[in-house]
């Protein structure tokens, strides 16, 4: 009986060398120490024994099943040693390697110019004010003295949303509230999306973009406006650009401009410069003194305060400052496109 202890213990240790996985491991112990295993079937026919061989042979058998599971644990110790080895064999950082560039977002090109616009009128004192882009009929026509029916209230020009309800036209609606509900002097800008209802084509889009100025107060006449516009014309685009008033018509001003600066391009130098294409003038505006009627419906008297208005197209001026050809690179955002003006 002690000679196949001593085997047992021979096997399972050989076994035990040759043990690849802790599941090989486990294998093994119910072979040679489970309840069917070798070990326990030679202890069952202990009984056969005389009374002296026995507790000498259950001492040995006790020892050999203590070096069994002492040599599984060592084992298993080193198996999951091996395994962690290799785990950060495989898991290594190259700390050499080039890291991942994240892309860097910028300002669209509406906005850099929207921001550079804003400053040079905020120098000037003008506060930016937004307003709602749906709009009743009051604030977008009525109170800017449209009449009802004047073409721009057609169906075809502009989106109705409802009875009384449309996308602004312009935002001179965010200046009537601002007129209603503030007392002059009012020096406010107020730039946003406004919508028409125009057929889409490289200088043309449903949605753009508009500035409105705004002065009122007491004794204000066109000569500020001018003042204004100029000052604002030779910060864009630099000292020496002049300024020019063209008659033109409004209903909501009265007497109302269109205003020119002197070609940025050619400053009139050039008879085929593509920007103005040879007139030596491109037009930036339109503008004039804010119509008595206009000041009345916002509850201002027209005896007591005057006051001028323009109205500025934000898109055409950033597709001249950036000679970009076609309007609708502004809003269709192709990352080829924007990534330009990264600033
Ligand atoms: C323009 C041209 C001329 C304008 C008028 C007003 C208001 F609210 F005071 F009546 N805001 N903006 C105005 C005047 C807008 O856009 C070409």
């Amino acid at each position: 009986m002690k000679e196949k202890l001593e085997q047992i213990k021979e096997s399972a240790l050989e076994a035990l060398k040759n043990a690849a996985a802790e599941k090989d491991l486990e294998a093994l112990r119910v072979k040679y120490l489970g309840k069917k295993g070798d070990l326990t079937s030679i202890l069952k026919q202990m009984g056969k024994l005389s009374a002296e061989e026995r507790p000498v042979v259950g001492q040995l058998a006790n020892k050999i099943r203590a070096e069994i599971e002492n040599n599984i644990e060592q084992r298993a110790e080193k198996l999951r040693e091996k395994a962690q080895e290799l785990k950060l064999q495989n898991e290594t950082v190259d700390v050499t390697l080039p890291g991942v560039r994240s892309k860097k977002g910028g300002l669209h090109p509406l906005n850099i110019m929207l921001d550079d616009m804003i400053d040079i009128f905020r120098s000037m004192g003008f506060d930016v004010v937004d307003g709602p882009e749906v709009e009743t009929d009051f604030y977008n026509f009525k109170a800017l003295n449209v009449p009802d029916d004047h073409p721009a209230r057609d169906m075809q020009d502009t989106f109705y949303l409802g009875e009384n309800l449309l996308l602004r036209t312009q935002t001179s609606a965010a200046q009537i509230r601002t007129m209603t509900s503030r007392k002059p002097p009012i020096r406010i800008i107020c730039p946003g999306r406004v919508y028409r209802a125009d057929e889409v084509d490289a200088t043309h889009s449903p949605v753009f973009h508009q500035i409105e100025g705004l002065v009122v107060d007491k004794g204000v006449t066109l000569c500020d406006l001018k003042g204004i516009l100029e000052q604002f014309a030779r910060e864009i685009y630099g000292e020496g650009t002049e300024v020019k008033f063209r008659p033109s018509f409004f209903p909501f001003t009265e007497p109302s401009v269109e205003v020119d600066v002197s070609c940025p391009e050619c400053r009139g130098k050039n008879s085929s410069c593509r920007v103005c294409k040879g007139t030596g003038w491109i037009e930036i505006l339109g503008a004039g003194m804010v119509h008595p009627n206009v000041l009345r419906h916002c509850g201002i008297d027209p005896e007591e305060y005057t006051g001028f208005a323009f109205g500025i197209g934000l898109d055409r001026l950033t597709t001249t400052r950036y000679k970009i050809s076609d309007i609708r690179l502004l809003f269709e955002n192709d990352q080829r496109f924007l990534e330009q003006f990264d600033k």
